[in-house]
C-alpha cells in the first residue's frame, strides 16, 4: 500500500491517467491525496472531479476548489474565476453527466488542511501554504488556500511536522523540496507543463508532459 499525493490538476485527466499509469497505481491497495485545485484551465475538469469522487481521492481545498464551491452552492460565478479557467470548467460540467448532488457532497467534505501519520512520519498537507508558528486547525483559511510568501519566501513552518506538502505557486520544472522539507507538487498542469505524483513516504516522484 502506498499513500500517492498529486499536484494541482486542473482538468488535465488525460495527464492524471497517464502519471497514474506511470506509478503503476493500484485502486486496491493505494491511497490518493491531492493538494487542491482539481478543476479550472484544462479541459476535462468534470472528467477529474468524476475520476476523484470515484477513487476516493483526498483532496485539499484549493482557493479554484473554493470557487467551484461557491458555484455549486450558490450559483455564483464571479469574473475572476471565469477568467482563470472556470469557463472551462462550466463548459466541460454541461458536457459530462455527473450528479451535482454527489460533486456537492465531495466539495463540501474537502477538507482546508490534513495531517497524516504514516511509515513513521508526520506530514502536513496543505494548498496554498501556512502562517509559521501557528497550529493547522488556527490557520487562516486564506493563508490555507491562497499564500505564496510560505514557499517562495522559504519560510521556518516552525511546527512540528517531519514533511509538508503543497501545491498553488506553478513550478517550470520537477517538483522541488526545499530545507524544510516543504514539497510543492504544482508542476504547472494548469499551464500545460507537467503533472506530478509522489509517494509521500518514499518521495519516489512520477510525471508526464501534459
Ligand atoms: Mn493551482
Amino acid at each position: 500500500m502506498r499513500h500517492l499525493i498529486l499536484g494541482d490538476i486542473h482538468g488535465q485527466y488525460n495527464a492524471l491517467i497517464r502519471v497514474l499509469k506511470k506509478a503503476d497505481y493500484d485502486p486496491k491497495v493505494d491511497i490518493l491525496y491531492c493538494v487542491g485545485d482539481l478543476t479550472d484551465r484544462g479541459p476535462d475538469s468534470a472528467k477529474v472531479v468524476e475520476f476523484c469522487i470515484n477513487h476516493g481521492v483526498l483532496s485539499i481545498r484549493g482557493n479554484h476548489d473554493m470557487w467551484f464551491l461557491d458555484y455549486l452552492r450558490y450559483g455564483y460565478a464571479p469574473m475572476i474565476w471565469l477568467s482563470q479557467g472556470g469557463y472551462k470548467t462550466l463548459i466541460s460540467f454541461q458536457q459530462e453527466a455527473i450528479s451535482r448532488d454527489l460533486v456537492l457532497t465531495y466539495y463540501k467534505k474537502m477538507p482546508y488542511y490534513r495531517e497524516i501519520s504514516e511509515g513513521g512520519l508526520s506530514i502536513a498537507i496543505v494548498h496554498g501554504g501556512i502562517e509559521p508558528g501557528i497550529p493547522l486547525k488556527d490557520q487562516n483559511p486564506e493563508i490555507l488556500t491562497w499564500d505564496r510568501n510560505f514557499w517562495l519566501l522559504e519560510q521556518d513552518p516552525q511546527l512540528p511536522y517531519d514533511r509538508y506538502f503543497l501545491g498553488h505557486t506553478p513550478l517550470f520544472g520537477s517538483a522541488e523540496i526545499n530545507r524544510y522539507h516543504v514539497i510543492n507538487l504544482d508542476t504547472g498542469a494548469g499551464y500545460y507543463r507537467k503533472l506530478t505524483a509522489m509517494d509521500m513516504i518514499s518521495l519516489e516522484k512520477f510525471e508526464v508532459n501534459i
